[in-house]
């Protein structure tokens, strides 16, 4: 009896290890063309088994529109997030979100949101709204008054998905080993790049080079 439980601890044990083995830390620097580090693109890593990854938990993001322009200029969020968009101007911004890049061109007349926000008047708090976003996809911002304003809302359904930091650096947890498919998506980039084929390893660290050259933002 006891040589029987023994083996159960042992089996849980070893299930344990092959778990975690299985799931991997994936380190993605991206470069633009020029060679300098890709910062603020989204990294996807997609296995090619069809795993289908663990719905990540929904948050609550707040955009603000301030100095004409969208603050945070991009956020990722999880499929099912609030986000609250704040107007800190004195004038009215208009808020609408529609598919980005060729999604957009196709999209009905019920896609995306939109949303009208009035100036901030002195002692009284900025008005705000908030919308929660269903759908997996990236989202343009824009403002009907202001053609200059720009913003992006990428939504994922899967937790591997990331945005690169300042030095182009993103880091996945809980990948599963194997063949994989690597995406990149970025706001300057007209059509996304074919997928890149990746390895899955417990140790996976790589540079990935991309076509992409970001605009400027204006000051
Ligand atoms: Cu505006």
């Amino acid at each position: 009896m006891k040589a029987r439980v023994l083996s159960g601890v042992a089996a849980a044990a070893l299930a344990l290890l092959a778990g975690a083995a299985q799931a991997a830390t994936v380190q993605i620097t991206l470069l633009a063309r020029d060679g300098q580090p890709l910062a603020d693109a989204v990294v996807l890593v997609e296995p090619v088994n069809g795993t289908k990854p663990p719905a990540p938990a929904p948050v609550q993001a707040t955009i603000t529109q301030q100095k004409m322009r969208f603050d945070p200029a991009l956020t990722l969020v999880p499929v099912g997030s609030r986000v609250r968009f704040t107007n800190l101007d004195d004038w009215e911004h208009h808020v609408r979100g529609l598919p980005a890049g060729l999604a957009g061109l196709s999209a009905g007349p019920g896609a995306g949101f939109e949303l009208r926000l009035g100036g901030k008047a002195d002692g009284q708090p900025p008005e705000s709204a908030e919308v929660t976003l269903g759908q997996a996809g990236p989202l343009q911002l824009g403002c009907h008054i202001h053609g200059s304003m720009r913003g992006f809302l990428f939504v994922t359904d899967s937790p591997w998905a990331v945005r690169t930091d300042a030095a182009g650096v993103a880091t996945l947890q809980g990948v599963p080993e194997g063949a994989a498919r690597l995406r990149v998506w970025h706001t300057d980039q007209l059509v996304e790049a074919a997928p890149t084929a990746l390895n899955v390893t417990p140790l996976t660290a790589l540079s990935v080079p991309t076509q992409v050259q970001p605009r400027r933002r204006r000051p």
